[in-house]
């Protein structure tokens, strides 16, 4: 067990196994309990649970029961965990040991063991099943070294998790910059499960409010998990730099963080520890002009359906009173948003111990006053019991969305952009996943527009754009007399019919990334130095050409059939040669024929409205821009 200096408590208990709680365990919560006792009260004998307590005054002239207390009241992190440590020898075969050792004993023995058979111990990534990023398309794991591709500032540290720290970084090639996460293996130890977890979890999500994992390498002392920058930093800054928010910053910052759960837990993840402190900010702009972006996988897990979890995890301040009864669904996210929501309103938070969770009194002081109907009533939805509590989805509906979120922008969608989207859908895994790579390398100015086409069209925020929800826009702008005729449905089903060979032309909703790697500038965008990386990516032996070899070795795409990968190449190698050198790719990558579409009977009429539709934006062949 250790308690982390870190302002921030995170606590992982789990039952699984074990009857009873440790008084390890329970001197967790007492800990914690001890520590928000003592801000609520103002007693300054401070704790290592408590560092940054003393910072924060408590809001004074309240009664104790209404002190709000400050968020770093009772952070210091705390991670118990006793998922099962694996051993993984390098002939591939797991090892689980008795769960009676202890975990220090069993880390030493498993090591004396590996090294008796003389068999190399494997890294943490080798030991993790080898699945592309579902984001990007393609197997996210490095094993060169970073700094070969990445100049890290390591004078500039971003922030200090419990495992490690976050320092920025620029890619050599392309220049982007980047967040990595360095993880010490020697801290994680026992925790390597909950490592994997997280890495597993980051490199399956893909929504606009959900920090991007790239890339992940690892030296012998470390994981590295290059992300998506935010130069915000956390919510909570920038609740502590105002006090607190307004109304409508608050419906702005919420509605963001629920379309993220809403996401998680229709992709069956549950986060955790959802709190201000691990909501990042994408830039220093206003909340208004930024984006929000849920981070720190570091407690989350899958479920299934009807799961309960019974593991005590979290940190304790957002901790819903069924998981202080470890007894839970994902729902326990939907409370800890409600503590998020107390928390930009009033700056404080509603509970510090653990009687005060458990009855769910929400102390609603004078920083309250003033505050609408809408928003105390949405708040005391959320910091409700279980069953009146209500959904991510169902919350993102909420009155107080309504009445307190600005008037949504609406960019102009063109038709040029509904081809771009079907071109895409028509084209071959190999150049899917090397538009995706190049999307996920482009500065900030070339997604812009793309990104908030995507997010303003994804009207139920859940990360996908359906069938339904183009049509809409559509209609919308004819109505609003910006398109000259009508789209119909069929049209519009049109573009979402996905023509990998899995699929066969079934319909698919768009993923964010696809979104993006689809419709971004061509011209702008496809430069040499990005095309050459993109190239290196698939080039493993750096040899100047990509081969069957190399993309059904599972380390570029995953798995894919190899009659699949052989047509790839065909339709790729044009001196016949049987691989693809940089100009093949290139050409590739610039081609915009519906080479695939051609052959597709499907495909092969355009019904006369498209036709005059693709007239129409001869030329603006990129409607993002
Ligand atoms: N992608 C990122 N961009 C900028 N800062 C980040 C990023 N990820 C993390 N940080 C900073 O590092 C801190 C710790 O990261 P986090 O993932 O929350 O680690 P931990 O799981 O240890 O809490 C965050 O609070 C934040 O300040
Ligand atoms: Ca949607
Ligand atoms: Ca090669
Ligand atoms: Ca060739
Ligand atoms: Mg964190």
């Amino acid at each position: 067990m250790r308690v982390a200096s870190s302002p921030d408590v995170k606590i992982h208990e789990e039952t699984k196994g074990r009857s009873d709680a440790s008084p390890s365990q329970l001197s967790i919560s007492k800990a914690a309990v001890q520590a928000a006792h003592n801000l609520a009260t103002g007693a300054s004998d401070s704790t290592q649970l408590m560092s940054d307590a003393a910072d924060e005054p408590a809001p004074a002239g309240e009664s104790r029961a209404k002190v709000m207390l400050p968020i770093a009241a009772v952070t210091a992190r705390q991670v118990l965990d006793s998922d099962e440590e694996q051993e993984l020898l390098s002939d591939g075969q797991p090892r689980t040991e008795g769960s009676s050792d202890s975990s220090g004993d069993k880390t030493a023995k498993s090591n004396r063991s590996a090294k008796k058979r003389g068999r190399k111990r494997l890294s943490v990534c080798e030991t993790m099943p080898v699945s592309p990023s579902s984001a990007l398309q393609i197997i996210i794991n490095n094993p060169g070294k970073l700094e070969s591709f990445y100049d890290v500032d390591q004078a500039k540290r971003l922030g200090k998790g419990s495992f490690g720290t976050v320092h920025k970084a620029s890619a050599k090639s392309t220049g982007a910059i980047r967040a990595v996460k360095y993880i010490a293996l020697e801290r994680m130890k026992e925790k390597i499960n909950v490592l994997k977890k997280e890495i597993e979890i980051m490199k399956a999500v893909d929504h606009p409010n959900i920090i991007m994992l790239y890339e992940i390498f690892e030296d012998p002392k470390h994981v590295l998990l290059v992300m998506e920058l935010c130069t915000g930093g956390t919510l909570l800054n920038r609740v502590r730099m105002y006090g607190r928010l307004c109304e409508e910053q608050t419906a702005i910052a919420m509605q963001q963080i629920l379309r993220a759960v809403y996401y998680l837990h229709s992709n069956r993840i549950a986060h955790r520890d959802l709190k201000a402190e691990n909501v990042l900010l994408s830039s220093d702009e206003s909340i208004r002009q930024t984006l929000l972006k849920v981070s720190d996988f570091g407690l989350s897990c899958y479920f299934k359906p009807n799961q309960i979890f019974t593991d005590k995890v979290g940190t304790f301040t957002h901790m819903s009173p069924e998981v202080l009864r470890r007894k839970y669904t994902s729902s326990c996210d939907v409370w800890a948003c409600g503590v998020i929501l107390y928390n930009l309103m009033s700056g404080g938070i509603p509970f510090g111990t653990e009687e005060e969770i458990k009855a769910v009194r929400i102390p609603l002081g004078k920083q309250w006053c003033d505050a609408s109907q809408e928003v105390v009533g949405f708040l005391k939805k959320l910091l409700s019991r279980p069953a009146h509590r209500p959904p991510a989805k169902l919350a993102l509906q909420d009155p107080f969305f309504q009445k307190h979120l600005p008037k949504p922008e609406m960019p102009t969608l063109r038709f040029g952009l509904l081809d771009d989207l079907r071109t895409f859908r028509s084209q071959n895994k190999l150049k899917r996943s090397s538009l995706t790579t190049i999307a996920s390398m482009l500065a900030e100015e070339h997604v812009q527009a793309a990104r908030d086409m995507f997010i303003s069209m994804d009207t139920d925020g859940d990360g996908l754009l359906c069938v339904a929800e183009v049509e809409k826009r559509l209609r919308k702008q004819r109505e609003q007399g910006i398109l000259e005729k009508d789209v119909t449905r069929r049209e519009v089903e049109r573009i979402f019919r996905d023509f990998d060979s899995s699929l066969a032309g079934s319909s698919k909703d768009f993923t964010y990334t696809e979104f993006l790697a689809a419709t971004f500038n061509r011209k702008a965008c496809l430069t040499d130095a990005v095309v050459q990386e993109a190239f290196k990516i698939l080039d493993k032996n750096n040899d100047g050409s990509i081969d069957l070899d190399e993309l059904s070795s599972g380390r570029t795409l995953g798995h894919i059939p190899i009659e699949e990968l052989q047509q790839i190449l065909e339709d790729m190698d044009q001196n016949g040669d049987k691989q693809i050198d940089l100009q093949e790719f290139k050409e590739m990558l610039w081609n915009t024929d519906l080479t695939r579409a051609n052959t597709t009977a499907s495909l092969k009429t355009l019904t006369a409205s498209e036709a005059l539709a693709l007239c129409a934006n001869e030329g603006t062949n990129n409607a993002s821009t």
